[in-house]
């Protein structure tokens, strides 16, 4: 074992408090069913891990979010563009306030348009010095130009870098949000033409599964901690559909291919270990594709890791024995 991954198993009490945000807005897509997210993953221990970990945290429950029947589609290049934009511009607001007062946003979605507002506020909390790690199957960098669907949940980080409809660029405030080197895609792989060209036009940064096949993790950690340096505040968007059907089945595009759990695993412990997470997005949650417990499970321990917490079956057994030990002396 090296002092690197010893370092990354020290159980630190994760530090300052956090608060857990529901955002069911399920606009940004076709089909519908990711509106029940929030909920579930609370249900499903969410709030628990919170408890066990001891992190301290207030759940600000769930965002009014319209719900698609009788709504008008509008322009079908930017579908549902006048509603996302109302809600995740009040996100925006409140991740602004939340995050400024040093408070780590856990927010959970919905679709991934809610990171729209998530990080836009977050980055205007810092006056735009923040860091985006962009974990998901898709780079989600269409525009309302070269899109098929018109689905926002495929616009995102490109009107995050400052590209496509005006309205999803100047959330809140005018102009870009994140800077094209301060963002970094892990486990994108299935991507439009646009979007690979996008990648190269921007020199931005992303390993895709074939990337860790062929080299490890290595150089992902390598540009993690690269990230680091450059950018204290740091944002995580963590698309479910980012990781292997196998291991979180319940995402409307879950395929097979993609992060294993062992994979997530050690990237999101490097990451909480290695970055300053002020805040996450926890997106694409569909409930109704649930197979056992493994979705759940999957993104929660993940969100504990993200928070620099360990978490995980062996934590409760050593939790279980210690609890034992003090009843028997
Ligand atoms: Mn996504």
């Amino acid at each position: 074992m090296s002092l690197t991954t010893l370092d990354l198993l020290v159980h630190a009490p994760p530090r300052g408090e956090a608060v857990v945000w529901g955002i069911p807005l399920d606009l940004g897509k076709d089909n519908t069913g990711t509106d029940t997210g929030p909920d579930f993953l609370r249900r499903r221990g969410l709030l628990r891990m919170l408890e066990q970990t001891g992190i301290s945290y207030r759940d600000l429950g769930n965002v009014p979010c319209p719900r698609r029947e009788g709504l008008a589609m509008g322009d079908k290049r930017v579908k549902y563009l006048a509603p996302i934009v109302e809600v995740v511009t009040a996100v925006a607001s409140c991740v602004r306030e939340e995050v400024g007062q040093g408070r780590r946003v856990i927010a959970l979605g919905g679709d991934h348009s809610i990171s729209l507002g998530t990080i836009s506020g977050a980055a205007l909390s810092y006056q735009g010095e923040l860091g985006l790690i962009y974990i998901d199957a898709h780079p989600d960098a269409m525009t309302d130009e070269n899109s098929l669907s018109g689905n926002i949940h495929g616009m995102v980080t490109s009107a995050l870098l400052g590209f496509g409809h005006s309205s999803l660029v100047n959330i809140l405030q005018p102009g870009p949000k994140i800077k094209p080197e301060r963002l970094l895609f892990i486990g994108i792989k299935d991507l439009d033409q646009g979007e690979i060209d996008f990648i190269q036009e921007h020199h931005l940064t992303a390993f895709s599964p074939l990337d860790i096949d062929l080299d490890g993790l290595r150089p992902v950690a390598a540009a993690i901690d690269q990230l680091a340096k450059r950018v204290k505040n740091i944002w995580i968007s963590f698309d479910i559909d980012s990781v292997d059907s196998h291991f979180a089945p319940a995402t409307p595009m879950s395929s097979a291919g993609g992060l294993t759990y062992r994979e997530i695993d050690t990237l999101s412990k490097y990451i909480g270990k290695r970055c300053n997470v002020v805040g996450m997005d926890i997106v694409e949650c569909m409930p109704a594709g649930e197979v056992g417990n493994k979705t759940a499970s999957t993104a929660i321990s993940v969100a504990a890791h993200l928070l620099g917490a360990q978490y995980g079956w062996y934590t409760h057994y050593i939790e279980q024995e210690a609890t034992k030990q003090r009843f028997r002396e």
